[in-house]
């Protein structure tokens, strides 16, 4: 491809930058990998994704000499993009494990958001833009949500105001761009904020200054709520990777041939979500806790090519754990997760070995830093590291009768129970543990959890809406993101859910899908996006 149609990337190594990879080429662009200073310096544009912790980042930079030639480069006022970290990186330093050094090219330093005061942190998910300087860059930002993943954020102040061409409000304001002549950094991810985003990275990429400019303009935002369409997938009877649903976790047909329910490809149905207005899409591989998943290269396959297809973020549970093959060879919980992750997810989840983690520090009351959770959350960020709790609920009489939080039911038990307590299962339901949805979720946090998966084992498939007690009880134990899942059946109960509870977002797998069951109803995604606007719900449409 000709210089005109590449962009050049400056990936250091430490992490996923796969989702602004195929953002780039999705817009007919190559791309030229940074592989010595001297690259920086030759670039036409320069693409600057940063992944990991700012400190790492600025270690590498500093070593290589990269630090020095993103400073000059930047002060020839060379075409840049940085993004999230890539914008973080320009100031002056960072609190991250810090205070840290960055490369000093704007004044002020990165803060953690202060999730004492209650605030949900990392601020996770759709947000929108108060522009304060025109900008050609965020013509099509206007008045759209763009996706944010981060727990730091740059402070705006006199020092810096010069700089910025937007903030966002999240607790606190903070910078979400800056612009200064050709020097231009986002804190979103454009490459996860579907149309709106892949707009932004095509003016940048096609240096593309004919258009015209956003004008100012303020206007208040809200962290928007998320809806998330999930895909159960497994192989069926006859090795083929589908979709399927289950019923209370059971997913085979109770017809005479007791087939696995197949719904469809699991590719197509992800980017038909993704069309539709899905906010994410999350692939749960439901038989992973017995198969090895890195055995399972058609899942790896499909992450290839949802990840080309779906410009929203990715998540993909099943089977995350240590594993040791039948050849005897050892894997690491983090070697599953890497592959996922350069497979192109954004986010992990995991469910069983989240479980057996929780109970080891609630008995012995220390971090040993080895789970799984521990593990990935240190490597990629905790934002990267969703915890998909499966619980049963359980009812009792008093909340005396267990040794675990229970909440008042608002419809009593088959015996006139008044109260309940969610016990924990592993294995996609098949055992129980010692152990409640609360206490689980509290210990999860600890650990290094970055949001929760609350389904309900009871509610699932059932379409009768969520477990409001239990999603209640959940999402104001913890300050991270709680996801509520299991049971949706009708748009009410999106916005029931998020009257109710304290929940971020609401993920549906039935209710979405097309080739469903004849007595659930079909409902589209957008259906669901516009009886939460009419509800007063903030969503992104
Ligand atoms: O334990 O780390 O291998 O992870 C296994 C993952 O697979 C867990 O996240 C677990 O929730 C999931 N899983 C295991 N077995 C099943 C099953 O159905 N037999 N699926 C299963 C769980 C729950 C949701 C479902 C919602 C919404 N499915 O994913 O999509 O309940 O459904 P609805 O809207 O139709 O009510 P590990």
């Amino acid at each position: 491809s000709s210089d005109a149609n590449t962009v050049t990337l400056l990936d250091y190594g430490a992490g996923n930058v796969r989702s602004v990879r195929n953002a780039i080429r999705h817009l007919g662009f190559g791309i030229r990998d940074v592989r010595s200073p001297e690259d920086i310096l030759a670039a036409d544009r320069l693409v600057f994704p940063g992944v990991g912790a700012f400190g790492s980042a600025m270690d590498v930079l500093n070593s290589t000499g990269m630090a020095d030639a993103l400073r000059e480069y930047i002060q020839r006022d060379r075409p840049f993009l940085g993004i999230c970290l890539g914008l973080q990186l320009l100031f002056d330093s960072s609190e991250e494990n810090g205070p840290v050094s960055g490369l000093g090219v704007i004044p002020g330093v990165v803060r953690r958001f202060d999730s004492s005061k209650g605030l949900i942190v990392p601020h996770i998910g759709w947000n929108a833009l108060e522009i304060t300087k025109d900008t050609q860059l965020l013509q099509g930002a206007d008045g759209h949500h763009v996706y944010f993943v981060h727990s730091y954020h740059a402070l705006p102040s006199d020092a810096n105001r010069d700089w910025i061409s937007s903030i966002c409000n999240y607790g606190d304001s903070f910078i979400s761009s800056i612009s200064m002549g050709n020097i231009q950094a986002v804190q979103f991810h454009p490459e996860k904020s579907g149309d709106t985003g892949l707009s932004i990275l095509k003016i940048f990429v096609s240096a593309n200054s004919s258009g015209a400019k956003v004008p100012a303009r303020r206007k208040a935002s809200k962290l928007a709520k998320r809806v998330i369409a999930c895909l159960d997938v497994r192989s069926n009877d006859n090795g083929d990777l589908v979709v399927t649903k289950g019923d209370q976790y059971d997913v085979r047909d109770h017809t005479s041939s007791k087939e696995v329910r197949n719904l469809g490809k699991p590719v197509d149905l992800a980017s038909q979500y993704y069309i539709d207005g899905a906010d994410e899409v999350s692939f749960l591989n439901i038989t992973g806790f017995r198969d090895f998943p890195l055995g399972d290269l058609p899942m790896l396959e499909v992450l290839r090519c949802a990840s080309e297809k779906v410009f929203v973020p990715l998540t993909v549970g099943g089977g995350i754990r240590d594993f040791t093959d039948a050849n005897g060879r050892y894997y690491s919980s983090l070697e599953v997760a890497s592959e996922y992750f350069r497979s192109g997810a954004d986010k992990i989840s995991i469910g069983s070995d989240a479980v057996y983690a929780a109970e080891a520090f609630l008995q012995t009351g220390v971090k040993t830093g080895k789970s799984s959770l521990e593990q990935i959350s240190r490597v990629y960020g905790n934002q990267a590291v969703v915890v998909s709790i499966d619980p049963r609920r359980v009812y009792v009489n008093s909340p005396e009768d267990v040794p675990f939080k229970t909440v008042k039911v608002s419809s009593k038990g088959p015996s006139g129970e008044e109260y309940a307590w969610y016990q924990c299962t592993v294995s996609g339901g098949r055992d129980s543990r010692p152990i409640g949805a609360y206490e689980l979720a509290k210990a999860v946090e600890e650990l290094g959890a970055g949001e929760i998966l609350l389904n309900c084992i009871d509610c699932d498939g059932q379409g009768c809406g969520f477990d409001i007690d239990l999603v209640k009880m959940v999402s104001d134990a913890v300050t991270i993101p709680v996801i509520a899942s299991s049971g949706a059946g009708a748009v009410e109960h999106f916005s029931e859910v998020f009257e109710k509870t304290n929940a971020s977002a609401a993920l549906a797998a039935g209710i979405f899908h097309r080739k469903e069951r004849t007595d659930l109803s079909q409902v589209p995604i957008l259906a669901v996006k516009e009886h939460l606007v009419d509800a007063g719900v903030e969503v992104r449409v």
